[in-house]
């Protein structure tokens, strides 16, 4: 079965419900009717600053919105811990808050497989050239004060979940996915596909994703874009110096940004 067919099956049989089910990282909201927008936030990649200011701009409102986070909560930017402390806290409160993993977070975990945060960085480990350093500073003013915390963020990043399909028509995911593989056999792929996902995908559902830059795309660019092939890209370089971080209404096209 691919994973269109596996995500099918599990939205058939929540028909009934209003249930969002969450099991081995592929998130299933079965209506979207219910929710007044269907909110995608792009990277964020440790930059609290722009993340606070988007929240104050985008009239979030816990019970009528289902949020989805795209992934890239950390790296690069001072304050990673803060942001990723941020979005568990939205998700502790509502179930309409999800939270998927981005390649950055999943370098994170494969380097606390083999280090502690108690032990000098390993400069040796691609993660901290990957701005990995910063947050791995992040991590450790955060140890020192409040082990728990430092615990409970490492958990949530744990958690986080690899793909989300909304409704009939949407699908979340950091970077891209194969339609005509099974989920189980595309993990790297959904961290880090890019080119070819954005050249050959030509399934019938929306696909709503973070990961690379718009300025990629065109150097002007600033606000999120929607591909011709159904791909809408949110990532808007929270971690470059005119860079922000962006909220999509994927059912209006309607956005929101962090300020200049
Ligand atoms: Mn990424």
């Amino acid at each position: 079965m691919n994973i269109c067919e596996e995500m099918e099956k599990r939205r058939t049989r929540l028909l009934g419900t209003c249930t969002i089910s969450a099991f081995d990282g592929m998130v299933i909201v079965p209506h979207i009717e219910l929710f007044r927008r269907v909110l995608a936030i792009g990277d964020i990649h440790g930059n609290l600053e722009r993340l606070l200011s988007l929240f104050h701009r985008m009239d979030y409102c816990v019970e009528d919105d289902l949020l989805v986070f795209l992934g890239d909560y950390i790296d690069r930017g001072e304050y990673s811990a803060e942001c990723l402390q941020y979005v568990m806290k939205l998700t502790e409160k509502s179930s309409h808050v999800i939270a998927l993993t981005g390649n950055h977070e999943a370098m994170m975990l494969n380097y606390f497989e083999n280090h502690s945060i108690r032990d000098p960085m390993d400069e040796t480990h691609g993660w901290l050239h990957s701005g990995g350093i910063q947050t791995f500073e992040s991590l450790s003013r955060v140890y020192w004060q409040d082990s728990a915390l430092y615990h409970a963020l490492l958990s949530f990043v744990l958690s986080l979940n690899h793909i989300a399909a909304v409704g009939t028509e949407y699908i979340f995911t950091h970077a891209g996915f194969y339609p005509k593989v099974p989920y189980a056999k595309q993990f790297d792929a959904m961290l880090w596909l890019r080119e070819e996902f954005y050249h050959n995908y030509d399934g019938e559902k929306t696909v709503v994703v973070g990961h690379t830059p718009v300025q990629f795309f065109h150097k002007e660019q600033t606000r999120p874009i929607r591909l011709q092939n159904k791909i809408i890209d949110c990532d808007t370089g929270s971690f470059l110096p005119h860079g922000y971080i962006s909220c999509v209404d994927v059912k209006s096209m309607k956005c929101w940004q962090s300020a200049d």
